[in-house]
């Protein structure tokens, strides 16, 4: 049983593990969060979390600076959690360096019967390769002197602090004691099963969901293809396919962003290639369709001499303000490339944009031939007024993510995937 003195240290404090440290620092536990970016820390010894979510700053204030403090290097501890990123290189083969750099980190702190938990998402067989070799390389064998566990995070921006507690999570330890000890640690604040197995089961699981939900948005994706030889209207079709009780088709958009369900198929097909035609293929058709949105746009705008493009919205999914692996940059290249015009807005994203600058929704769409909805961020439904339209040289909406509902007397075309390529 994991006895409230137990010191746990979490390395990396994003939008995982940060609100981890927070959740089991409520929960009783001294907790020390790392972070190699000093300014992180400075803000977090501040008081000024970088993270917002609903009921997260109540929580991060019952304990920052209590029994949540702030380090840029690993401190002896009991356990150990590590949640920095891996993100893929160029050939979308894993890049793996955070891990192991966080693994090395700790290794001059580790103390026989220490628990070292992976919550990285990472390719099948990493806990019991990788990271269980860095510590070999230490002398110590993972599963006996050291605990070593994988234990994914599924939690979607917007509704973390919810789901960290409430998700069923899956447990994966290099053997079984390994599993049980981090499994217990987890059960001290997970309200959801929290689940046992292998950790290359472990690993798989998480990949397999996000795998599952980008095969699904590929199939209806293709669907919206199959309407440009078939006069279909594919959101109509999905619409009535999930009525069936055993069918939930996703929905079709201008491709697949985040770093989550664009990049977690690639560790599979990394260690698997052969074997996964069909991930891979869902994977090219989700990365055609900002190809399919651009030919679409210039179709569109084919009889304008010189049109000017309204972009709207370049986060990779709506209400966040993270533009990472997004689909629009890709657009937006696009249209730049083919020497188009193109106006951007987006008031959830707060960075400075390198090929291009984010205005305002009314210069963005004055006189503008095309206003493109690519991130169906709530908001907008107030922002695409009739009076914003009439701005427009011509009141015509182009909007990727069934998103718009335009009132019954307005003026203005409103094209989407249920006619993509007849409009
Ligand atoms: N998208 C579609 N059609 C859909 C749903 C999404 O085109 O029907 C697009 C979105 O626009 C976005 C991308 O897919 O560009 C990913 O969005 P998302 O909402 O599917 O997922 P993420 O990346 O924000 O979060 C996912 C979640 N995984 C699953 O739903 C299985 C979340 O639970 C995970 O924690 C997260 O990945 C992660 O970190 O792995």
């Amino acid at each position: 049983m994991i006895d409230r003195n137990h010191h746990i240290c979490i390395l990396g404090l994003g939008y995982i593990g940060l609100p981890t440290a927070v959740m089991f620092a409520n929960y009783g536990f001294r907790v020390t969060g790392v972070d190699v970016n000093q300014r992180v820390i400075e803000q977090l010894r501040a008081g000024t979390p970088h993270i917002e979510e609903p009921n997260f700053f109540e929580l991060f204030q019952n304990v920052s600076g209590k029994s949540l403090t702030y380090e840029t290097a690993p401190v002896a501890a009991d356990t150990y959690i590590i949640a920095v990123p891996t993100p893929v290189h160029a050939d979308h083969s894993a890049d793996l360096t955070y891990v192991v750099a966080a693994t090395r980190a700790i290794v001059p702190h580790l103390q026989k019967g220490n628990l070292m938990i992976v919550e990285s998402t990472i390719p099948p067989q990493t806990t019991d390769g990788i990271v269980a070799d860095v510590l070999r390389e230490a002398g110590w064998q993972a599963g006996e002197d050291i605990l070593l566990a994988h234990c994914p995070e599924r939690v979607i921006p917007g509704k973390i602090i919810y789901e960290i507690v409430h998700n069923a999570r899956i447990v994966g330890g290099v053997n079984e004691q390994s599993s049980r000890v981090a499994a217990d640690l987890y059960r001290t604040f997970v309200e959801g099963q929290v689940l046992e197995t292998t950790a290359i089961n472990a690993e798989m699981s998480k990949l397999m969901e996000n795998t599952y939900r980008d095969v699904n948005i590929a199939l209806a994706n293709e669907l919206v293809k199959i309407s440009s030889v078939l006069d279909i209207n594919p959101l109509e079709v999905i619409r009535l396919a999930n009525h069936h009780p055993r069918v939930n088709i996703l929905q079709p958009g201008p491709g697949v962003g985040g770093h989550c369900i664009a990049v977690d198929p690639y560790f599979i097909v990394e260690k698997a290639f052969q074997q996964t035609p069909l991930i891979q293929t869902a994977r090219e058709i989700n990365e055609s369709m900002p190809d399919v949105v651009v030919s679409q746009i210039q179709r569109l705008t084919a009889t304008v001499a010189q049109p000017k493009i309204a972009v709207f919205g370049i986060a990779y999914k709506g209400n966040v303000g993270d533009w990472r692996e997004s689909p629009a940059l890709k657009i937006i290249a696009g249209l730049q490339q083919a020497g188009i015009e193109v106006a951007v807005h987006d008031p959830l994203v707060v960075d400075r944009m390198k090929d291009f600058e984010l205005v305002s929704a009314e210069a963005a769409a004055q006189n503008s031939d095309l206003l493109v909805v690519l991130a169906d961020h709530q908001l907008f439904h107030d922002t695409l007024s009739e009076t914003l339209l009439a701005t427009m040289r011509q009141a015509r909406i182009l909007d990727t993510k069934n998103f718009v509902k335009l009132s019954p007397e307005s003026s203005a075309e409103l094209i989407n995937f249920n006619h993509l390529f007849r409009a």
